[in-house]
């Protein structure tokens, strides 16, 4: 049968296939897993599960246990709900696009610790890199689309004190982006892309490092690592076969594809040792000129996830097309490399021989995706095909065990159903959280209920305190969560306000005085006030074909006081938190009198927070009723 078809059909038998347990549903049971993922009302969650919204281009915020989603950080895609997109900052950040597809979501690192200052997110679509602000949970900067890089898929990957944010492309594409080949060149003309987005450790502002020129495989998910590790890379393949078309038949033709293992450090000194050549206004390395940057490593069938676990030492595959995942020594990587243990090269890269770096590969079962880590010497791998989560035991493996790998696997939970990513909380720090896991599940099939044809995703949240995991709770989302992190509430302290003396806004008011109305040629500028329940000015008088520029602060200390500002048929929705100034900027089109008006509801008076923006027909500010009518037509034609 062709691999395809296996997959086809495994979908479809999806809730035959045995993975052991089942999910208890007795009474006790019941009761059990409804004690531990409730959190009463009043009380609060002890982790954010932050979750990505994949080609809605947000970030989710849930809290675990109770997996209720607490709120949405728009990131790649204008939200109303914030305002986002709307003002003139988050505008610009949006650039060109209106959509982008979040894949993995990597909380920042100090010491390979989570250190509650930045969420990084990655744009499939359209080659960027986000960094969201842990202190107001705020998308604040966007980088991209990253030149020479095309499929920001596997990305973001954090290294261990947030040097770096380590991308690999999922596409090729004729280099420097623009020239033209004709994709039946593909392996001549095509070429991928390892990227380092350098991350300012004061400010966590981004930009384009360095990149290493790859041949033109589908570059997979990846991991960075730590310990002995620490400098290292890793990113699985899916194309080795370098197709461009029938991906499914032609990339999936080879028993084994090429994976990466990059020294970050060393490409890192090359570059600063003149060894890059410039593309695109970026430093490319070429790997078969600079050796010892890039080292290829052969996987069984299509691999999907490649992670490090919590000491850096052992680094998991999951071969989606084979049932075992292949565990990796670090330790034997790093001898292979130095005593150049080679089965050949690629291109003038060292591919390193599979048996001197392999440990075993432990029989999972059908479908193997991610793995992740309680910290605790256990692996828990995510199963599409099978529909589960397997518990493994990590090496160091008895003699027994290593006979027979079966013997590591030690525990089966069903999920509902295809598992695609999961999360164990922390585990891609050295001290993991552990305690809890989330399997984000592909497929929900009607568990829930029925919202149409089109049905949500849903996530499971399986205890793994214990020696037997123990499904406790799920919940749905909106399309669609691949990859989350898991923080603790208390690692992070978010601010309750923009305190009024950090706000260096220059067009930033905060009396009655200093608000008002400038005009200087079609130009005019205006500084309002927002507090409970009033905008000053309430009136604001424009022409057509006016440049009008508002600043609007929201002059509150108070948390939660937030002002929205909707400005009536002129697609204008800001919403401005306390102590905040933001501005829009739009050129009037239309006569016509605009009412605007507090969009979050404030007080006992929100509705009667709102206003007036006259749009005068002619260029006197005068003008008014009938006469602007008449005279609208000559004025907007100019
Ligand atoms: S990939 S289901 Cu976009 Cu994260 Cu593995
Ligand atoms: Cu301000 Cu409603």
């Amino acid at each position: 049968m062709k691999i395809i078809e296996i997959l086809t059909l495994a979908t479809v038998a999806i809730g035959l296939t045995s993975c052991g347990r089942q999910g208890g549903t007795s009474a006790a049971d019941r009761t059990a897993n409804a004690l531990a993922s409730y959190v009463a009302p009043g009380e609060k969650d002890e982790y954010y599960l932050f979750y990505s919204g994949g080609h809605s281009g947000q970030v989710f915020v849930a809290g675990i246990p109770s997996l209720r989603h607490i709120s949405t950080i728009p990131v790649f895609a204008p939200y109303p709900g914030t305002g986002y997109g709307f003002d003139e900052e988050s505008k610009k950040m949006l650039g060109d696009f209106t959509w982008g597809d979040v894949h993995h979501p990597a909380l920042s690192q100090t010491d390979s610790k989570y250190d509650g200052r930045w969420l990084f997110v990655n744009d499939n679509a359209n080659n960027r890199i986000a960094r969201i602000d842990l202190r107001d949970f705020k998308t604040h900067q966007i980088l991209g689309p990253i030149p020479n890089s095309i499929g920001n898929h596997g990305s973001s990957f954090v290294t261990e004190n947030t040097e770096y944010i380590l991308c690999a492309t999922r596409f090729s594409v004729p280099l420097p982006k623009g020239r033209v080949a004709d994709p039946k060149d593909y392996e001549k003309e095509f070429n991928g892309m390892v990227s380092g987005i350098k991350v300012d450790p004061k400010t966590g502002e981004m930009k384009v490092g360095w990149q290493i020129l790859t041949p033109p495989f589908d570059w997979d998910l990846g991991s960075t690592g730590k310990g002995p590790s620490s400098g290292w890379a890793f990113w699985t393949s899916y194309n080795t076969e370098m197709a461009h078309d029938l991906m499914e038949v032609n990339s999936t033709q080879k028993d084994r594809d090429l994976c990466a293992i990059v020294d970050w450090r060393a490409a890192e000194k090359a570059v600063a040792d003149g060894k890059a050549a410039m593309m695109d206004g970026v430093p490319i390395i070429d790997p078969a000129k600079v050796p010892g940057v890039l080292y290829f490593v052969s996987i069984g069938k299509s691999p999907h996830g490649f992670d490090t676990d919590p000491t850096g030492k052992w680094v998991v595959a999951g071969g989606k097309l084979q049932p075992a995942t292949t565990v990796l020594n670090f330790e034997k990587v790093l001898a292979a490399v130095n005593n150049k243990t080679f089965e050949g090269d690629f291109r003038g890269i060292p591919i390193l021989k599979y048996e001197a770096v392999v440990e075993g590969e432990v029989p999972v079962g059908l479908g193997p995706l991610h793995t992740q880590f309680d910290g605790k010497g256990f692996a828990y791998t995510s199963m599409f095909i099978d529909s589960c989560i397997v518990k493994w035991k990590l090496p160091p493996w008895t003699d027994a065990e290593k006979k027979d790998l079966n013997k590591a696997v030690l525990d089966k939970v069903q999920t509902h159903f295809s598992t695609g990513h999961l999360v164990v909380a922390g585990s891609d720090t050295k001290n993991p959280y552990g305690k809890w896991l989330v399997a984000m599940n592909k497929l929900s099939a009607g568990r829930h209920i029925n919202v149409g044809p089109s049905e949500p995703e849903s996530s499971q949240l399986i205890d793994i305190t214990g020696n037997k995991m123990k499904m406790v709770a799920e919940s749905y989302t909106e399309p669609e969560p691949h990859f989350a992190q898991i923080l603790k509430v208390s690692d992070v302290q978010p601010n309750e306000i923009y305190p009024k003396d950090e706000n260096k806004n220059p067009n930033a008011v905060w009396d009655k005085d200093a608000t008002g109305v400038t005009r200087t040629g079609n130009q005019v500028v205006v500084k309002v006030t927002a507090i409970r329940s009033r905008f000053t000015p309430d009136r604001i008088d424009a022409n057509v074909g006016d440049d009008l520029i508002v600043h609007v602060t929201n002059i509150e200390q108070t948390r939660d006081m937030i002002h929205g500002f909707g400005l009536i048929e002129q697609n204008i929705n800001m919403v401005i938190d306390p102590g905040e100034t933001k501005t829009f900027h739009i050129k009037l089109k239309k006569p016509g009198v605009f009412p605007f008006y507090c969009t979050n509801f404030c007080s006992a008076l929100h509705q009667e927070m709102q206003g007036y923006l006259v749009v005068h027909g002619s260029n006197t500010t005068t003008a008014t009723g009938g006469a602007n009518a008449v005279s609208d037509s000559s004025s907007a034609a100019k």
